[in-house]
């Protein structure tokens, strides 16, 4: 701090408060100028997108600057940071984010408005970058609101694919995937580092040679590509801190291909330069099961690769000691998928670093920690022994070294016990040998935890049983949460604008459990029906959103009933259409002068994308539109019952679909969803859950009451009796009148595409029902009727979601990630101060 940085500093913000003060007119110029030398387009004569591009570049100059102080300010602290990797980031569109967080939207509103742009439609021109497939990647981009809001020293790493997840059309009622190049007009929000690249080797071969009476290993691998950094700003609400998302681009590497061209095989040198361009070209769309692809196992290596050695340089900037890495870094593991970050430290302290093995593994073992998503069997990830040492052949290497001397304690503590050391080892032996990237990850991390209470506690007396045994002060739980920043205050304008009324401030933003202190206005019916009014005018949203893309003509007055996430078995979508056939059915028998006082009406509203090899998935989509193309058409039935396929669900789309939503589906089979996020944005904005007691429903239950949800069906410790039962029966004995009744109409083909439901159909009846949808299924019917019973009393209703928005508190990140601060990262907040308070402030 001498007094000429202080002058010089004096004088940039000084400079600074005249480029981009917060006036109307400031605003205005930099988007024209934006237009005019950014766009180089004409000031008077430019299309919505161009504005829309010219408003994030202006929003982004505010951003750069912030992101610029806050790790300056970081840096001179000299603090602790945490590394969040993950494969998968689901940011969804940034503008209005941006704009929320800078509390700056309604500044840029009036600017926009003023020359003739309503920043509504601004914000649709945005594409929604989707780098992943579901609650884990949309999870990590909480986080990363999150992180920066409670002003947390964080970085988020992951791969820029250029392909996100496909992009969902329905054709002839099937899935049809569509490639998303979510680049095609720029990204106005990601800066390009050209000086931030790091070498990345594939291949190649291990060579052990003798230096001072030392074995020295070193590893030449013979590809050898490069990480590129692009970096995403992440502003926190209420705190100038801005955080960064920096994700990799794989580019060839100059030097490599040398030898093709001065060999004169131009061509061939092109090819292995693409080759290299390849490996995050595209992210791979499997949720809960692992891929065992090549190309995978290089995208996780690369992310790995270029992180480790991007901390590496900046915590050497500052220190010499290695023995300090770990009271100066944190690294997360968003499951298993970037778990080579661990061997990769580990060759770099021992092969480059020159460390002991020991020392080098006390620095690992005490900086990562893993967390787990998922106990389905099919998402474990095991890659084969190998693939692995072909393409990292020295990390294969380090491995075998961990688990050897791992497997030598345990022999140690239970001698003998041959089922222990082949359940926790490391290397899965078998025909085909594999490594366990679960138990690489828990070996290597000092914290392991679950996503929700039910799941954690799954984790410790399942999967993870002898490894808990071993070390149970090792496993946690965190529960997951959601950032109420895009899902209330974002998605749902009206709702902010009660809460702010209600509350007397916008706090509850970034203090949502202070909305428990106001739970007497829920019998308050002025406030009810402003509550109402709020969710009608979003259900009016969506009703345009549905004619749109679906040509459906919704009842605004009938129940908004919704289950969207990814297709899947576990998650009982088939359980959900089979209701509505069963519905159907039930309106079709009731005298039709009776049908109205009988059965509330209802559009019931599927969405969800199916990975692209899972057919049972995208037979589940088929048969919900068949239903809805029988049932919409069906003159009788009129606006009783409707029912939609929402397609290209995504989170832009979730932003419009929640908060219209009031019944909302979470019907997993118990034990079987780890947590479940969309739950909380549901709860958020007021809508009623039907749901099992599974994953995070355990928990909301507990805060917002089981007498505000329709819970339903059998308990964990249920299933696997119930299951047995079936075993060795006929489906005929486990499936309920109800149920036959409603699997015969599909099958005498009262919907059509007789091939593909039967064989559907099949998965409950021949495969014994793996998840209970059958044991289930009269339970639900009953609470579908409760259901029908409450919304026929609207303020009843209406009480209930009112207290279910009071009481979602819990369900913000902000305390999940305030958890993980202190009880895994020892992480210290770490605010900078606001430049554009005045001098004395600062
Ligand atoms: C998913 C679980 C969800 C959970 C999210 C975020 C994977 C592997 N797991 O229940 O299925 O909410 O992770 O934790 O995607």
């Amino acid at each position: 701090n001498t007094p000429v940085a202080n002058q010089s500093t004096n004088k940039i913000w000084k400079l600074m408060e005249k480029y981009l003060p917060n006036t109307k007119e400031a605003i205005q110029s930099s988007v024209v100028n934006h237009v005019e030398y950014t766009l180089a387009k004409t000031r008077f004569d430019f299309t919505l997108l161009h504005c829309y591009q010219a408003v994030s570049h202006s929003v982004r100059d505010r951003l750069i600057e912030a992101f610029n102080d806050t790790y300056q300010y970081f840096n001179n602290k000299d603090v602790k940071y945490v590394y969040y990797l993950s494969l998968e980031y689901l940011i969804g569109r940034c503008l209005q984010n941006a704009l929320v967080n800078l509390e700056l939207e309604s500044q840029y509103k009036e600017a926009m408005l003023d020359m003739g742009y309503n920043l509504e439609s601004v914000y649709e021109q945005e594409v929604d970058p989707a780098l992943g497939n579901g609650g884990l990647g949309r999870l990590a981009a909480c986080f990363l609101d999150s992180m920066a809001t409670l002003n947390y020293p964080a970085w988020g790493y992951g791969l820029r694919y250029s392909y996100g997840i496909f992009r969902q059309q329905i054709k002839d009622g099937y899935q049809v995937e569509v490639p998303d190049y979510w680049l095609d007009r720029g990204n106005p929000w990601e800066i390009e580092r050209l000086d931030v690249n790091f070498q990345i080797k594939f291949y190649g071969a291990v060579t052990k040679k003798v230096q001072d009476g030392k074995e020295r290993t070193t590893w030449e691998g013979s590809e050898i590509i490069v990480a590129r950094a692009y970096d995403n700003p992440a502003p926190g609400y209420n705190t100038f801190n801005t955080i960064n998302l920096r994700l990799w681009r794989s580019l060839p590497s100059s030097e490599f291909d040398f030898k093709s061209f001065n060999q004169g095989d131009y061509f061939k040198a092109l090819e292995s330069r693409q080759r290299a361009e390849f490996i995050t070209s595209v992210l791979y769309p499997n949720d809960s099961t692992y891929a065992g692809k090549e190309l995978r196992l290089k995208q996780q290596y690369l992310l790995v690769s270029a992180t480790i050695q991007d901390a590496i340089r900046r915590f050497k900037k500052k220190r010499k000691e290695w023995k300090e890495w770990p009271k100066y870094n944190a690294l997360q593991l968003n499951d298993t998928h970037p778990a080579l970050a661990i061997v990769e430290l580990m060759r770099i302290l021992i092969d480059i670093e020159g460390l002991e093995y020991e020392d080098a593994w006390e620095l690992v073992y005490n900086s990562f920690a893993y967390t787990n998503h998922t106990i389905l069997p099919e998402a474990l990830e095991k890659w084969g022994v190998e693939l692995l040492g072909n393409l990292l052949p020295r990390h294969l290497e380090i491995i075998y070294n961990i688990n050897h001397i791992f497997l030598e304690k345990i022999s140690r503590k239970y001698p003998n016990d041959w089922r222990k050391l082949s359940t926790l080892s490391l290397v899965e032996e078998g025909t085909h040998k594999t490594i366990r990237m679960a138990n690489l990850s828990i070996v290597g991390s000092h914290a392991v935890n679950g996503v929700a209470a039910l799941h954690s506690q799954l984790l410790t007396t399942t999967l993870f049983k002898d490894f808990y045994e071993l070390r149970p002060t090792k496993f946690q739980n965190k529960t997951n949460g959601v950032t109420p920043r895009r899902w209330i205050r974002c998605a749902n304008p009206g709702l902010s604008a009660l809460l702010n009324d209600v509350v007397g401030s916008d706090d509850w933003v970034i203090d949502m459990d202070i909305l428990k202190n106001f739970q007497k206005i829920a019998d308050d019916p002025a406030i009810q029906n402003r509550w109402m009014q709020v969710k009608r005018q979003n259900k009016e949203k969506l009703y345009w959103w549905v004619k749109e893309r679906c040509g459906v003509d919704l009842n605004l007055d009938s129940l908004f009933d919704i289950q969207v996430k990814r297709i899947h078995e576990y998650k009982r979508q088939l359980m959900n259409i089979l209701y509505v056939i069963r519905r159907y059915l039930d309106i079709k028998k009731t005298p039709a002068e009776e049908r109205r006082k009988l059965f509330v009406p209802r559009s019931i509203m599927f969405g969800g994308k199916a990975a692209p090899g899972y057919i049972t998935a995208k037979r589940i989509i088929r048969l919900v539109n068949a239903v809805s193309q029988k049932v919409n058409n069906d003159q009788e039935i009129g606006d009783l019952l409707k029912v939609v396929f929402l397609p290209n669900y995504n989170v832009s789309n979730a932003q419009v679909i929640i908060p219209a939503s009031e019944l909302s589906q979470h019907i997993s089979t118990a034990g079987l969803e780890a947590s479940g996020t969309s739950n909380m944005k549901f709860v958020m904005n007021g809508c009623l859950i039907i749901g099992t007691m599974d994953g995070a429903n355990v928990e909301i239950a507990e805060e917002v009451g089981e007498e505000n949800m329709f819970i339903f069906g059998a308990r964990v410790e249920q299933v696997e009796e119930l299951r047995n039962k079936m075993r060795n029966s006929n489906y005929r004995d486990y499936f309920g009148p109800r149920l036959t009744e409603v699997c015969d109409a599909i099958s005498n083909d009262l919907f059509g595409y007789k091939y593909d439901l039967d064989a559907l159909l099949d998965t409950i009846r021949n495969k014994n029902d793996y998840y209970i949808l059958a044991a289930d299924f009269e339970s639900y019917c009953e609470a579908q009727q409760r259901v029908d019973n409450l919304y026929k009393n609207k303020s009843e209703w209406t009480k209930k979601s009112i207290l279910n928005t009071l009481r979602s508190g819990k369900f913000s990140s902000d305390r999940t990630i305030r958890q993980y601060a202190e009880e895994i990262w020892d992480l210290e907040p770490c605010e900078i101060p606001n430049p554009s308070k005045s001098e004395q402030e600062r």
